[in-house]
Parts: structure tokens; sequence; C-alpha cells
């Protein structure tokens, strides 16, 4: 098997749900990756371990879900100068709003592209590690434009279905 370019974490088994979203997409793009549960504040040394050492195991970009006080993906852009994407997810009665907060509020110099809420924000998560590995990696780029061609085919069915009614 080959080694993982995009390595995707987790805070807690609740959040598997949504987290393989992103997953999905990565597989459509045929990108190996690595998924697992690291907790920023369960399993602090875990998580600090696997981000600290993911750049000299060949890994391109980190993907950090989280939900609550969100502080994973801020923990992995602590611990590695790759880029992390922050996913927010609706653990609580705020309904991901505290993620949100938790996870795009980083301070200068230690970014976290954070995405959408859910399930909408894991699956743009992977497509923007695809992109970022798309930079270096001709066959990601010609994948992603045969995925945008597509899209913009079921758009214009859509629209030409209209015309039947
Ligand atoms: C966060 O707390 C996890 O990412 C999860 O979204 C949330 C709730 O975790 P559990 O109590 O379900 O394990 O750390």
């Amino acid at each position: 098997m080959s080694s993982p370019k995009v390595i995707i974490v987790m805070g807690s088994l609740s959040d598997k749900d949504v987290m393989v979203e992103a997953a999905t997409v990565l597989s459509e793009f045929d990108i190996p990756y690595e998924m697992g549960i690291y907790s920023a504040h369960r399993t602090p040394a875990r998580s600090a371990k696997l981000a600290s050492e993911a750049a000299g195991r060949g890994v391109k970009v980190l993907i950090a879900g989280a939900g609550a006080a969100a502080h994973l993906a801020g923990a992995f852009a602590a611990h590695s100068t790759l880029p992390v994407i922050g996913v927010p997810l609706a653990a609580t009665s705020l309904g991901g709003m505290d993620a949100l907060l938790a996870t795009v509020q980083m301070p200068a110099g230690f970014p976290v592209a954070t995405v959408a809420i859910g399930k909408a924000g894991a699956r743009n998560a992977a497509h923007l590690a695809a992109q970022i590995l798309a930079t270096s990696d001709e066959a990601v780029a010609e994948r992603i434009r045969a995925f945008r061609a597509r899209k913009a085919k079921e758009v214009e069915e859509a629209s030409e279905s209209l015309q039947n009614l």
C-alpha cells in the first residue's frame, strides 16, 4: 500500500460519520490517506507525535475534524508546518458554531484553513487537500479537472431537463 499523502484525524469516534466523507473524496481522487482518532485534550502527546512526525513520513496535508472546544486542528498546526485543514463539527447544542470559531480563530503565523461545519466541510477539506497535492502532482490535477468537467455536465443536463417539463 502507498504511503499516505494526507492524514485525516478526528477527536472522537463520534466524529466518524462526518469525517468519513473526507476519506471518500480522497479515495475518489486515488490519494492515499491514513485516518485515526487523536484528541487534543484526551491524548495530547499522541496527537503531537503524529503531527510532528507527519512531514518526515512524506505526508503533505493534514485534515483535522473536531467538535465542541475544537483544538485539534490548532494543535496540529502547532506541531507541524504542513498545511492544516480544519473541519468544525456539530457536537453540542451550539450546532458547530463553537467548533467553527475555535478552529478558524488561529493566531497569525499558525493558520488552519477552515472549511464549513459538517459533511460538506469534510468533503471540501479533501477537495482542498487534493488541490494542494495537485500543485506538484499532475495525475491528481487531471483527476480534479475530470471531476469538475463531470460537475459541469451534471448542471447542463439538469438545466436541459427543465426544458422537457
Ligand atoms: C470533541 O468533542 C470531539 O471532536 C467530538 O466532536 C466532541 C465530543 O466527543 P465525544 O464526547 O463524543 O467523545 O473533542
